[in-house]
């Protein structure tokens, strides 16, 4: 260790240990508006033109059969438990739910009850996010996102998951990272409905935006005491040089990336929902990283990165529950060293007055990450997508013995000495 003292690093009583994944990202055979446009015409042109398709081979981009985690969850679950996890982020499909319009579909309502179950049965507690992302195809067809109903159908679908699944759910994700999903759709252009309008683009903000205060709403009217939030995508920022241009810059990004969503919101969050994975280095300009230490997608990891995000969310005055963080480690080289750097960092921003009460890992298995598809590997469990083996990491059993002494003890370092020291 460089010079550093070991010690102990305890986190407080009940704190929830554990992962997350998302609906079509493990499920499987999903049917919505990105299945379809994995397989449209102008896509995988653009793929081929592109390069990509030689790269990574066409299935790469399509989602296809995933991890089968639809029919696999009571083995992943129970694979979760032997791993330590007392808690799981998971997500319910709406197009499962709802696959026409205002019609639901009992067995997919008995499968998420199945899998509520099993969590319980295990003593895993769920956080169950009701959008992350893809939509239904009635609804695609109908003006997606920026359909001015648009708040009114989701309303629908949350208040009837809710209803028919809240019993034993306390914690509820209405929305994953909408800042993510609205730019990379309406303002780059990249996912679907690959729009570059700028108008759209404040359109579907403002569409999510009430149909989270709506769905808080009705969620309250069903439990008073569930506890509600979104999963916010933070940047950590940092400077450079210390001039005031550095500084407005960092202000300026520093909120309309990090707080637009939040404060917007702030009386419609009982919790705040945090997703971590950027840095971003300011120097009269953004993203101006060295990028020393990088996952396997180029991203920069800042090992203080977290701890920074954290205390950035202090006038908040709210309970914290980090909703994902993880990074794409195929050899699963830097995965052990990255969780100690992220949890010293929690540890310290708790000490520091943060009330940090859970931290969920993304991802609790492989899965098809997006337009990227196949190819990154962000689980603490390894899928061998041709046999959908499941193997944990090594790095997945130094986080369980975190999650069993509820903090990182010096015996557990010690264990892992050589991973942690490789990049320390
Ligand atoms: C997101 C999503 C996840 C991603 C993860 C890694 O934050 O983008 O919630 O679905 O897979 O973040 O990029």
């Amino acid at each position: 260790m460089q010079k550093e003292k070991l010690q102990d690093y305890i986190f407080p009583k009940n704190f929830y240990w554990g992962a997350a994944t998302a609906s079509h990202q493990v499920e499987g055979n999903n049917h919505n508006d990105w299945t379809e446009w994995e397989k449209s015409e102008k896509r995988v042109k653009d793929l081929k033109s592109s390069g990509l398709v030689n790269k990574h081979g066409l299935d790469n981009f399509v989602s296809g059969r995933s991890a089968d985690h639809y029919n696999k969850y009571k083995e992943d679950f129970k694979l979760a438990k032997e791993l330590g996890h007392n808690a799981t982020r998971f997500s319910i499909e709406w197009s499962r739910i709802e696959p026409e319009e205002g019609k639901f579909n009992q067995k997919a309502i008995d499968h998420y009850k199945d899998v509520i179950k099993t969590l319980k049965e295990l003593d895993i507690e769920p956080f169950v996010t009701l959008w992350h992302w893809p939509i239904p195809i009635w609804l695609r067809d109908k003006g997606g996102l920026k359909s001015s109903e648009m708040p009114k159908y989701f309303v629908r679908y949350a208040k009837k998951v809710v209803e028919v699944l809240g019993d034993d759910v306390k914690f509820w994700i209405v929305l994953n990272e909408p800042e993510v999903n609205t730019g990379m759709g309406y303002m780059l252009g990249i996912w679907p409905p690959q729009k570059k309008n700028i108008l759209q683009y404040f359109r579907v903000t403002y569409n999510l935006m009430k149909a989270h205060k709506l769905t808080y709403r009705e969620i309250k009217k069903i439990n008073p005491k569930a506890q509600i939030g979104i999963a916010k995508q933070n940047v950590s920022f940092s400077l450079k040089k210390n001039t005031p241009v550095n500084r407005i810059i960092r202000c300026l990004a520093n909120f309309y990336w990090n707080h637009v969503w939040l404060c917007s919101l702030k009386k419609y969050q009982d919790f705040i929902g945090l997703n971590h994975y950027f840095h971003c280095v300011v120097d009269y300009g953004l993203y101006k990283n060295d990028f020393k230490i990088v996952n396997d997608l180029g991203w920069e990891i800042w090992p203080t990165s977290l701890y920074e995000c954290l205390k950035d969310l202090e006038k908040y005055n709210k309970p914290v529950y980090i909703t994902e963080n993880g990074l794409a480690d195929a050899k699963d080289e830097k995965r052990t060293w990255f969780i100690y750097e992220m949890l010293k960092g929690v540890h310290k921003a708790i000490e520091e007055g943060i009330d940090v009460k859970g931290y969920l890992h993304w991802s609790l298995m492989d899965n098809f990450e997006w337009a990227e598809g196949y190819w990154p590997r962000f689980g603490l469990i390894e899928i061998d997508y041709d046999t959908l083996e499941r193997k944990p990491r090594k790095s997945a059993y130094f986080y369980r013995d975190i999650c069993i002494h509820n903090g990182i003890v010096v015996s557990t370092v010690d264990k892992y000495k050589k991973e942690i020291e490789k990049f320390s």
